[in-house]
């Protein structure tokens, strides 16, 4: 429940936004009353005590011991309700649930450009399905933008070479505000876009619906597990292709522990395998040369995306 719905701020659409809104009102709250009890205080001291001739002499002070107490005790209790409330809403913002859906976001002067799992793309409009947890993943082709849904109380930055999350969860059908929140250049104040949350059928039916219509001769190159086949035949499979490859064999590997040279072992998942193709060098495999050159400039975002989706694939159809 939002106790501190004000007319000016945005409705809050989510679970998430009532409670950054709580938590906005305890801020609020707790300001104003010290503000306002220390200023009546001054007044009330100023002329409790002010000076009235001058052999005024003021009287020896005895300790206080519960006031020191309190005045310690009370505003202690009073910002640790603020540093565990605030932490516990910046964990749950930065871990999306496992079973979201993830949208991939391209920011670039000045427009939004949307994919959907299925490849379905859309520019400044993006549609999701009510009730479910959607992760955006995102990047920019550019410079920093900041992808901004003030309805949802969530904005994170878009940076480029660099892939970065944030996720809701849609409670209402109904369309909401999409900004950017970083100034980008002249036509930044148009970056806007308009968030559809719709029933779940209605999102079926979008996903399947035409917008390939005029681009039907591209359409099997739309399907991203298509693409990614081409992308890696063309990019990795030289070094990653099997025993005796100069790369580990990571065909059919994704979702699975790597080993690192370092000891460690980690996760291959979409952000390890973007942070391979970007930054090689970052993560070393065990037992190989740091030989990998870097493929940033020379790979997309939307084809590093692509290739993700069929490495995810292929070891899918393995499972
Ligand atoms: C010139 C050869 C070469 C090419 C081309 C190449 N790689 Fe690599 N790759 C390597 C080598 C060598 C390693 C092991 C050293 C390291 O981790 O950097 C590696 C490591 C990796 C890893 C980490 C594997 C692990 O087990 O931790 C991933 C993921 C990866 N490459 C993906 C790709 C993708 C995707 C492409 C195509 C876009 C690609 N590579 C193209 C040589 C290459
Ligand atoms: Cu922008």
């Amino acid at each position: 429940m939002n106790l501190f719905a004000v007319k000016t701020s945005p409705v809050a659409a989510s679970d998430y936004a009532d409670e950054w809104q709580n938590l906005w009102g305890y801020l609020i709250g707790v300001s104003v009353f010290f503000t306002v009890a220390i200023c009546a205080v001054i007044v009330f001291f100023a002329i409790k005590y002010r000076r009235r001739s001058d052999a005024d002499r003021p009287e020896a002070t005895k300790d206080g011991k519960l006031l020191e107490i309190l005045g310690s005790v009370i505003p202690f209790v009073l910002v640790m309700i603020m540093f565990f409330w605030g932490a516990k809403l910046y964990f749950d913002a930065r871990m999306p649930p496992k079973d979201a859906i993830e949208i991939l976001v391209t920011g670039k002067q000045w427009m939004w450009k949307m994919q959907h799992p299925n490849g379905k793309r859309e520019i400044n409009d993006l549609h999701v399905p009510v009730g479910v947890p959607i992760r955006l993943t995102m990047t920019s082709e550019d410079v920093i933008h900041s992808f901004y849904l003030p309805d949802f109380r969530k904005k994170m930055d878009v940076v480029p070479g660099k892939y970065t999350q944030m996720w809701f969860h849609p409670r209402e059908e109904g369309q909401y505000h999409l900004f950017c929140a970083e100034y980008c250049g002249s036509e930044h104040a148009l970056m806007v876009g308009r968030l559809h949350v719709v029933s779940p059928a209605k999102y079926e039916e979008f996903l399947s619906s035409g917008g390939r219509g005029a681009m039907a001769e591209a359409a099997a190159s739309d399907d991203p597990v298509v693409a990614g086949k081409a992308v890696w035949e063309a990019n990795c499979v030289v070094c990653h292709s099997g025993p005796g490859g100069i790369g580990p064999n990571i065909h059919k590997a994704f979702g699975t522990m790597r080993e690192l040279e370092t000891g460690e072992s980690i996760l291959m998942d979409e952000a390890y395998v973007r942070n391979s193709i970007i930054n090689p060098n970052d993560d070393i495999a065990k037992g190989y040369p740091a030989a990998m050159t870097s493929f940033k400039g020379q790979l997309s975002s939307t084809q590093i995306n692509q290739v993700i989706a069929y490495l995810k694939s292929v070891s899918e159809a393995d499972q």
